[in-house]
């Protein structure tokens, strides 16, 4: 028998909405959490105003939200950081990753001529130093928490879809990096079609966790079914559910998948996550261990809230068939 996942849903869910931010906001999402000096730092997708089509609203902001213990957040009185010029429109998505005692967001881009995967470091959540932008269209980039063989790593999610020809079928890949800067050395990790309950494009989740078997690694997986109205607020209808999986990469050759969960460890199902924006929508960002051998997932929900669930790491190890 398939051991199940045991994965508790916080009982204070959704964690932060618009309610708490206290400038203009619409839907509160997909935000990034580390632990950074002595606290929880979540940075989250903050769109505000009213809805302008295609996936628009007035604009696009990043919050900041601090919290003791990983559950009560403080939202900062001031968004953290907004990019719009001519030629951004906005920057969307973060992930933190905490390494040698600095905070690096990685982040998506959308410009006037695709959408890029960027880099940026900072230490105070004001000001944030762009390290790089990649070649559109590319997103959902998490960085690992350590240089493996003395380089940056980072799991991103290019969309292909001139090669690839009509519909969503992505992938998840690999960089390294000397410096932050310059990325290349790029290889296919996790193809979407070994992924059993996805029918469409996969993409990285949150910055991996090390442990003593491999990294483990959160991401995201799409199924689409056209017969399945997921009821968003969105007014086109919306048909792609995203679930949570979980993969093992090894520890020093971190493109090598050595363990993957065959099913979903979340799909969606409570009502913060069936109804929103975009119903049926779980978008992991965070991914964090405690010393009590439990860890927290935090994502978005619905494209509408944040949340939080836990679960047993060793459980989460187990759940990983291994893979050749
Ligand atoms: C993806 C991104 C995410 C979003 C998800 C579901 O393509 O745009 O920001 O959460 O779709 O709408």
């Amino acid at each position: 028998m398939m051991p199940q996942p045991n994965i508790t849903r916080c009982p204070n869910n959704p964690i932060l909405t618009a309610k708490e931010v206290p400038y203009p906001s619409t839907l509160v999402f997909n935000a990034g959490v580390t632990r950074y000096r002595g606290q929880y730092v979540m940075v989250f997708r903050n769109d505000y105003g009213n809805y302008r089509g295609t996936y628009h609203f007035d604009g696009t902001n990043l919050g900041l939200a601090t919290s003791g213990d990983g559950i009560h957040w403080r939202v900062a009185p001031q968004p953290c950081w907004e990019w719009q010029d001519e030629e951004v429109q906005r920057v969307y998505d973060p992930r933190l990753t905490v390494l040698d005692d600095r905070c690096y967001l990685s982040f998506a881009v959308d410009t006037r001529h695709g959408i890029r995967a960027g880099l940026a470091i900072t230490e105070d959540f004001k000001h944030f130093e762009v390290l790089s932008l990649s070649a559109p269209d590319n997103r959902n980039t998490v960085l690992f928490p350590q240089k493996i063989n003395g380089q940056f790593v980072r799991l991103e999610r290019p969309f292909p879809v001139y090669s690839l020809g009509a519909g969503e079928h992505f992938d998840i890949w690999l960089s390294t990096s000397p410096d932050g800067r310059h990325w290349g050395n790029t290889r296919l990790v996790l193809p979407h079609e070994r992924v059993p309950f996805a029918n469409a494009k996969i993409g990285p989740g949150a910055p991996p966790l090390r442990t003593k078997r491999g990294w483990l690694t959160l991401f995201h997986a799409v199924d689409i079914n056209p017969n399945r109205p997921l009821n968003g607020w969105e007014p086109s209808p919306w048909t792609k559910r995203y679930t949570i999986g979980l993969m093992l990469l090894d520890l020093n050759e971190p493109w090598r998948v050595i363990g993957l969960c065959p099913q979903p460890l979340m799909v969606p199902e409570a009502p913060y996550e069936l109804d929103g924006f975009r119903g049926g929508v779980l978008f992991p960002g965070g991914f964090l261990d405690e010393p009590d051998g439990t860890v927290k997932i935090y994502y978005g929900a619905a494209d509408t809230v944040q949340a939080l669930a836990t679960a047993d790491l060793h459980e989460l190890l187990n759940l990983c068939q291994p893979v050749g």
